[in-house]
């Protein structure tokens, strides 16, 4: 069966979300990451600096899928063979849409992604942080716009239908939502991403992220 090891408040809820959508069981190990963890905390509990994990993940890093013999780390690396291995549809059809996804995908995590974490990790009860999230935004209307444009026309990245590169995406501009009003200045992106939200495999991911202490 296949592993994966990672809790969902981490890069592993993207890869969590594309199993449900395919409805592939797997092991699911909540490795959790070392830096929320107290010292005290930390002894006996699975988390990212334990010498079995940093045997995976040399990176000291989750996700990390196992596949049989295959170790993965890279939540979209993972994602993209998921949906190739055992997604359908939700995969690429020939080698042109593969590019594709490849191209949201990359686009996803070096173009959108470091940009988010400004955003995502401000305290907005603060000045100081409202005013990283006003630089935070501002940065992201480039690479937002971009994607708003992939999405005019049929409404999804790839292939005129929903795909993996639609969950790689949509999994870093959540991180942006926090910063208000930034998603509603591309009207592509926020009709997209609602619906995307109202998929019910995101439901049970997202039930399941929130049920999980934070
Ligand atoms: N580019 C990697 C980033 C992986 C990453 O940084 N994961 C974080 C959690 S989301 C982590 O495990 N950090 C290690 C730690 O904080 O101990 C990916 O997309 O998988």
């Amino acid at each position: 069966m296949l592993r994966l090891h990672g809790v969902y408040r981490s890069r592993a809820a993207r890869n969590i979300w594309l199993l449900e959508e395919i409805g592939l069981p797997f092991d699911h190990v909540p490795v959790i990451q070392r830096y929320r963890l107290d010292d005290d905390k930390a002894a006996g509990r699975l988390h990212t600096q334990t010498d079995a994990f940093k045997a995976l993940s040399p990176a000291a890093a989750i996700p990390v899928l196992e596949d049989g013999d295959l170790v993965l780390s890279e939540s979209m690396a993972i994602n993209l063979h998921l949906a190739r291995a055992y997604g359908g549809d939700l995969g690429p059809r020939d080698e042109r849409e593969l590019a594709l996804m490849e191209q949201w995908s990359f686009h996803a995590i070096a173009g959108v992604e470091p940009l988010t974490l400004d955003v995502l990790y401000a305290d907005q009860a603060t000045e100081a942080g409202r005013a990283q999230v006003a630089a935070g935004a501002e940065k992201l209307r480039r690479p937002l716009a971009v994607v708003n444009e992939g999405l005019a026309g049929t409404g999804w990245l790839v292939g005129g239908r929903f795909t993996v590169a639609d969950i790689n995406m949509a999994e870093v501009v959540r991180y942006a939502m926090p910063a208000p009003g930034l998603i509603a200045e591309f009207p592509a992106v926020e009709d997209w991403i609602t619906r995307l939200h109202r998929r019910p495999a995101f439901a049970r991911m997202w039930a399941a992220r929130e049920a999980e202490p934070s």
